[in-house]
């Protein structure tokens, strides 16, 4: 399986649920906005996209990191389909991409939005961050309970940005200490150096 990425995105995800899974991965880096090649593979432009082994290529974060996921199931990636748990992955899963990933980005990535746009994405961003701290703060460690699954990857990969979105983490120690035992993990720490980029303390 190849998975295209680009350094610094939600890419990541699905690198980590990779790695974490066993599954290696072939990568393509992506030159985004800037690579006719790519825009034939995946017609959305963006990242990320998996080129499955019967050659066709699956696109959506969400769909991606179960898919592989499913592919190791021993992993415990992602509890099995059907059950309340799958139910509950997903439910992270959309929430992290709606409510979180997407109001990252593009908002505080594009200066251009201006800042009152962007202080209103920072102040929904906090609500968000400030329910997943209290959820965390019933134990966790991770979003579905003891187990790591691709909802913590997700998570991780987003809240990753951060300190370059300038969206102040202090308020969140459950959630500070999520990000610093995600980025322990052996596996992740592969998948972020194999994606080119650094290991973070938060
Ligand atoms: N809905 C997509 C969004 C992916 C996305 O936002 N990718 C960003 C990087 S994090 C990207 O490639 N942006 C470039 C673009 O939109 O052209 C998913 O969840 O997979």
């Amino acid at each position: 399986m190849k998975l295209y990425y680009a350094v610094g995105t939600c890419s990541l995800s699905p690198h980590i649920v990779a790695s974490e899974a066993g599954i290696p991965l072939e990568l393509q880096r992506v030159a985004l906005g800037k690579d006719p090649e790519y825009a034939a593979i995946n017609p959305k432009g963006y990242v990320p996209a998996l080129r499955l082994d019967d050659g066709s290529v699956l696109t959506e974060g969400v769909a991606i990191v179960q898919y592989l996921a499913d592919r190791a199931p021993e992993s415990g990636l992602a509890p099995q389909a059907g059950t309340p748990a799958r139910y509950e992955l997903q439910s992270w899963l959309t929430f992290i991409s709606s409510e979180l990933h997407k109001m990252y980005s593009p908002w505080l990535f594009h200066p251009e939005y201006g800042e009152q746009a962007q202080n209103v994405a920072r102040e929904k961003i906090a609500t968000r961050l400030a329910l997943v701290e209290r959820h965390l703060s019933k134990g966790g460690p991770f979003l579905l309970g003891s187990t790591f699954t691709a909802a913590d990857a997700y998570l991780f990969t987003i809240v990753g940005w951060s300190s370059y979105a300038k969206v102040d983490l202090a308020p969140y120690r459950h959630l500070r200490d999520f990000m610093n035992r995600v980025s322990e993990r052996p596996k992740v720490r592969e998948a972020i150096l194999g994606h080119g980029m650094k290991i973070a303390s938060y």
